[in-house]
């Protein structure tokens, strides 16, 4: 089998746009696609994003140029596939645009696996679920504590049994305030679901001690990326300080980035961002050394395609449910129980819904 023709698509998803984060930065994210054609006729297609919108374009065309790259290669040979990438790219990486973009070419290559295969991403992956545990991401997004109550009024209702909290304006301000906030949270949701705790890197080491040790009453599942990412001996600090499960990871870009948290026991749980790694095959690498470490893994966005991921290692935790990729596709997963059902449709099972292509295509 070979690889004959790449086609790239970029859309324009829209997002909901939370109070207090109005602007176009919010009201659309920029998604490219990419469509690997095959000499058999299976098509296998991949994606990525960009939060920022000023390289776009550039994004587009360096999911193209990859894509050429790939033409006349066996799509199955993933690792050799990819092979071909390390020499032209090794003066415009290693990792950022290189690293997103390569993330939609190899989904493509591993939904043309699954596909010739006839089996789903999950199973060909490992297989240790066919069901995942998922939060919701999305509706927690506010400046005032209203807002987030109604987002988790509304994620309760949507069927999670999780959900991720930011601070607000107590971000760097006193410690009575991010207690207050996210009393406000539990007082809605009770203690039955699960609450994560997302800082961004916005804390010192001493602050991220201080407030984490205040918020210990709310048993909150983890604590995120609390201290700014290179600061490992920091974040390790805090996570020896605080019994709080202590989760980062999503802002490096390689494999032995990721070994360094792990070996400096600066997390508990390690979040993994696909398109930052460069796809599935180098989460696989990623997977596979936390295990060894002892160390369940959690996902960072594009849940559409990470739950197969999750669900396939033995030390997958939860995916993060973030909806603003999904309006794209048709053959999403089902959630019950808090959790996502994975099916029998082989690869990751997407395939792209022919209305949201005319309304949000951008190139
Ligand atoms: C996050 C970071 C970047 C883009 C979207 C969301 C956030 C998360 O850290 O974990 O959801
Ligand atoms: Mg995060």
């Amino acid at each position: 089998m070979k690889i004959t023709s790449i086609e790239v698509g970029t859309y324009m998803m829209p997002r909901h746009v939370p109070r207090g984060y109005e602007g176009r930065r919010w009201e659309v994210l920029p998604t490219v696609v990419a469509h690997l054609r095959t000499d058999t006729g299976i098509e296998g297609i991949g994606h990525t994003i960009t939060l920022n919108h000023e390289f776009t374009r550039s994004l587009a065309t360096m999911v193209g140029e990859i894509g050429e790259l790939m033409i006349g290669q066996d799509p199955r040979r993933t690792e050799q596939a990819l092979s071909k990438i390390i020499y032209p790219a090794n003066w415009v990486g290693p990792g950022g645009l290189l690293n997103i973009a390569a993330c939609a070419i190899d989904i493509a290559l591993w939904d043309i696996v699954g596909k010739d295969l006839g089996q789903p991403l999950w199973r060909l992956l490992g297989g240790a679920n066919d069901r995942i545990r998922v939060y919701d991401s999305g509706s927690l997004i506010g400046v005032d504590v209203e807002t987030l109550q109604r987002g988790a009024e509304s994620a309760l209702k949507a069927g999670y049994r999780a959900m991720k909290m930011r601070p607000g304006g107590d971000r760097h301000g006193r410690i009575k305030d991010t207690v207050a906030r996210v009393r406000a949270i539990r007082d809605v949701i009770g203690y039955d679901v699960d609450l994560l705790y997302d800082v961004n890197q916005t804390w010192t080491p001493s602050r991220a001690i201080r407030a984490g040790r205040a918020l210990e009453e709310f048993e909150l599942f983890w604590i995120e990326d609390p201290t700014l990412m290179h600061d490992v001996a920091g974040q390790a600090a805090v996570a020896r300080a605080l019994d709080v499960p202590i989760c980062s990871g999503e802002y490096h870009y390689d494999v032995p980035a990721l070994l360094k948290l792990l070996e400096a026991r600066a997390v508990d749980y390690l979040m993994v961002d696909m398109m930052r790694m460069g796809g599935i095959t180098q989460f696989r690498k990623v997977a596979a050394m936390a295990e060894a470490f002892g160390v369940p893994v959690a996902s960072h966005l594009i849940p559409e395609v990470f739950c197969h991921c999750i669900a396939a290692i033995p030390n997958g935790l939860i995916v993060e449910g973030m909806p603003w990729t999904q309006g794209l596709f048709r053959g999403l997963p089902e959630l019950a129980d808090g959790k996502l059902v994975l099916t029998e449709r082989p690869g990751h099972g997407l395939e792209l819904d022919p209305e949201a292509v005319k309304k949000h295509r951008a190139g």
